[in-house]
């Protein structure tokens, strides 16, 4: 019987060792030492359960064995486990890089902004360079100089934002080309983008502010083929080479003759749909020859020079481009709208 034991207890230990020794992770060596030292089911456990079953003489020798076998495999547990710890992959201790990754912001411009940047890129290459002005401009810039009175409605108080007298918010950008004009001598080609102000209702196809664009070209020679030439090259550039443009007679202070330019409808192509009303047409500029009281004014010799002048609001082609149904859009800085555009 005691020799049955002492047997067991030699197997235990030399079994114990190779099992140990074989645990390959932390968790396989736990299990180990639960197969072997683990107080309920194991083999330690098992064999000591026997030794009751001894003479009370022979108990002692094999209890001592007994702890000398639990000893044995206590320190092989403990040798392995700072093996393992030794040997394991660094990156376990490192960033966890199975977590997903911090996702990056993407900036974008805004849409107004990429037009405006796109239509002085196809001027500029039509020999117009890009200036800008002032946003508070004086009466005579804004109104006096471009041939408007100050008793036309445009000029009335309800209509601009007036900062004090005689000083008010610029309601085209107009007074940057008068500008242009007193500081330098023709020939001129300028695109002046920018914002403008008006008293104005803040609805889907209104704002108070925004953007507009004008140009003008001024040189001897210049006349009214040259106008219409520039704004269709200029428009197929825009839309595509097979928009087609159309010039209605129209009336401006500073202009004479004035026209409104219209573009094909880039939607249904010229059949008639929602966006053109029905008529095939998209309107997006006005321009004219510059009117000889606008060069007086800004001390050119009327009977020299001759010049064209556009203008265009940069949103109204922003929301026909993107298809955009309401232009407080594009106040809102909401970053799910803008997002879209990078
Ligand atoms: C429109 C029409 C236009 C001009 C702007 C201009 C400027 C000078 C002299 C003469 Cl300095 N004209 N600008 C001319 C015709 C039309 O704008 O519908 N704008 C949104």
């Amino acid at each position: 019987m005691a020799t049955d034991l002492t047997e067991a207890l030699e197997a235990l230990e030399r079994d114990g060792r190779a099992l140990i020794a074989e645990a390959e992770s932390v968790d396989a060596l736990e299990a180990a030492r639960v197969r072997l030292l683990g107080r309920k089911d194991g083999r330690l456990t098992a064999v000591l359960r026997h030794l009751g079953e001894l003479p009370v003489e022979e108990r002692p020798a094999i209890g001592a064995s007994a702890n000398q076998v639990k000893a044995v495999l206590q320190a092989a547990l403990e040798a392995r486990a700072v093996e393992l710890e030794a040997t394991r992959p660094k990156v376990e201790t490192g960033p966890d890089l199975t977590l997903p990754g911090r996702e990056s912001w993407q900036g974008a411009r805004h849409p107004v902004t990429l037009v405006i940047d796109e239509i002085c890129a196809v001027l500029s290459g039509l020999g117009f360079t890009r200036v800008r002005g002032p946003e508070a401009e004086s009466e005579w810039h804004n109104f006096s100089a471009l041939n408007t009175p100050l008793d036309h409605p445009a000029a009335d108080m309800h209509d601009t934002f007036y900062l004090s007298p005689g000083i008010l918010l610029r309601s085209h950008t107009s007074p940057v080309q008068v500008r242009t004009m007193q500081a330098h001598q023709p020939p001129i080609r300028v695109v002046a983008p920018g914002m403008v102000y008006r008293r104005d209702p803040f609805d889907a196809s209104h704002a108070p502010a925004f953007e507009q664009l004008e140009g003008l070209a001024v040189d001897e020679g210049i006349n009214f083929v040259d106008l219409k030439a520039t704004l269709a090259e200029f428009a197929r550039r825009i839309f595509g080479p097979r928009v087609e443009v159309r010039f209605r007679p129209s009336f401006f202070p500073f202009t004479e003759p004035s026209a409104e330019v219209d573009v094909s409808c880039l939607i249904c192509g010229g059949g008639g749909c929602s966006a053109c009303k029905g008529t095939g047409w998209i309107e997006i500029m006005g321009a004219g020859m510059v009117d000889p009281a606008v060069f007086e004014a800004v001390g050119y010799d009327p009977e020299r020079y001759t010049g064209f002048a556009f203008g265009m609001g940069p949103a109204r082609i922003a929301m026909l481009r993107y298809g955009i149904p309401d232009i407080r859009l594009l106040y809102e800085a909401d970053i799910r709208f803008l997002g879209q555009f990078s």
